[in-house]
């Protein structure tokens, strides 16, 4: 396996660009639900490097289609240069979120380091939600429902700029898995787009083996490969902790197979953990679920594998 083993834990506490507030203690609830631990005990050298800072939430509506802009663009910037600094340093970034409009960070740091290298990109998104709204199409103003559309240029110029070119990646690259709601504006774009998407229809009927094996192909020791997990992904009956739940998502079992086979490839370069929003937990439940299933991230088994 050639997964990188030194981590750096980078949390950062904003619900800037979700609907429902709370998110902003994600970072502290996966600390809480021992991460650090958990890691270690894989052999991984962890350092946490603590929580970034930023403009507190205003709580405001949208304006021109857009909830917060100035200050999403302000946590943007910040998690851009941090996750930037740990991959120039050799170590893998793991963001604590905070909503998914980090994506647009993170994604755009790991972007520029593909450049700066030459590695190919590859990058999987775990979710319920496409997250591939413009401010015409969205019907929350909401950026957490935008960043995979800014991250391919579909966006306010001060966001889609922040990895430093226009657009930070490819839908090429971007593999979805677990979708189940689409916004009817958002849906037309994700064909027009051609965004190659795995949703829970897909996963039903080809199982979750066949979906990783697809999600997973054509990966090589060049690629770096991205994971943005966003806890709503699974099913609200084991993570009842985030904003915008949607019923019939991965089972716990599901999940862990997708972790595990992701683990299996070795090409994990970096990782987002999104959308955990303790204020919603049920005594720290979803943030416990979401380290047991990092822990398969990082190539926990039950028995040696070949
Ligand atoms: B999440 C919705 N599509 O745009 C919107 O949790 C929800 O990062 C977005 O996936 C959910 O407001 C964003 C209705
Ligand atoms: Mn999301
Ligand atoms: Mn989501
Ligand atoms: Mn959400």
């Amino acid at each position: 396996m050639t997964t990188l083993r030194s981590v750096s834990l980078i949390g950062v506490p904003t619900d800037i660009g979700a609907g429902e507030r709370g998110a902003s203690m994600g970072p502290e609830a996966l600390r809480v639900a021992d991460l650090t631990k958990a890691l270690r005990s894989h052999g991984v050298d962890v350092v946490d490097r603590g929580n970034l800072s930023g403009p507190p939430n205003p709580w405001l509506p949208p304006v021109d289609g857009y909830r917060h802009l100035s200050e999403v663009v302000a946590w943007n910037q910040v998690t851009h240069d941090a996750i930037y600094a740990e991959l120039k340093a050799g170590r893998m970034p793991i963001m604590l979120g905070g909503d998914h409009c980090l994506g647009i960070g993170s994604v755009s740091a790991v972007a520029r380091h593909c450049r700066d290298t030459g590695k190919k990109l590859r990058i999987l998104w775990l979710d319920a939600h496409a997250d591939f709204n413009t401010s015409k199409l969205t019907p929350s103003g909401n950026v957490h429902g935008m960043p995979v559309a800014c991250l391919c240029g579909f966006g306010p110029q001060e966001l889609i700029e922040i990895g430093g070119q226009v657009p930070a990646i490819s839908p090429k690259w971007v593999r979805q898995i677990g979708i189940r709601s689409v916004d009817a504006g958002e849906k037309r774009f994700v064909h027009e787009q051609d965004l190659e998407v795995f949703d829970m229809r897909y996963i039903d009927e080809m199982g979750m083996r066949h979906t990783m094996e697809l999600a997973l192909a054509t990966l090589d020791a060049n690629t770096h490969l991205h994971v943005s997990f966003d806890v709503d992904f699974l099913d609200p009956s084991i993570a009842p902790g985030v904003g915008t739940t949607v019923p019939g998502g991965p089972t716990y079992r599901e999940a862990h197979l997708c972790m595990e086979m992701i683990a299996n490839t070795g090409y994990m370069g970096s990782l987002d953990i999104v959308e955990l929003n303790p204020a919603l937990d049920l005594q720290n439940r979803t943030a416990k679920v979401s380290v047991d299933l990092i822990e398969s991230l990082f190539g926990k088994s039950t028995l040696m594998r070949k």
